[in-house]
């Protein structure tokens, strides 16, 4: 019988490399929905993120407002108080408004032309302008 030697093999731990998806500041996000050249971009997340709603009546040759009340996001969320961030490459000022037309605007926003803007850092007399829109309109 022979002696039977157990080699000790070194097992290499593999540690396997976790990877925690940590993106530095300012890194540049694709854009899943891209916005065009005279478009209102209307993101329903903050930073341009989630879905977008492109309104017809805020684009060259509409009528310049729109009501949010039955208007939807791309993917079938409403419109209406959900709006977080905004492109406006209208060339026009961008007013948004915590009210529908006809309920007295009184609580509104303006959005330069060519800004892009994450409305929580817009202020309000109670709060920010986030999730509050109700219905826009080109200067
Ligand atoms: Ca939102």
């Amino acid at each position: 019988m022979s002696n039977r030697r157990f080699r000790n093999v070194a097992v290499g731990v593999v540690s396997a490399a976790v990877g925690a998806l940590t993106l530095a500041p300012g890194v540049a996000h694709a854009d899943p929905y891209p916005c065009k050249g005279n478009q209102v971009c209307i993101y329903e997340n903050p930073n341009f993120s989630g879905s977008v709603a492109n309104l017809p009546e805020l684009q060259a040759g509409g009528s310049g407002q729109v009501d949010f009340g039955n208007r939807f996001f791309q993917n079938g969320n409403p419109l209406d108080d959900r709006a977080s961030s905004v492109k406006n490459f209208s060339g026009r000022t961008l007013v948004l408004s915590v009210d529908h037309f006809g309920s007295g605007a009184t609580d509104t926003v303006e959005i330069a032309p060519g800004a892009k803007v994450n409305l929580r850092d817009r202020q309000r007399p109670f709060g920010n302008f986030d999730n509050v829109a109700s219905s826009a309109w080109l200067q």
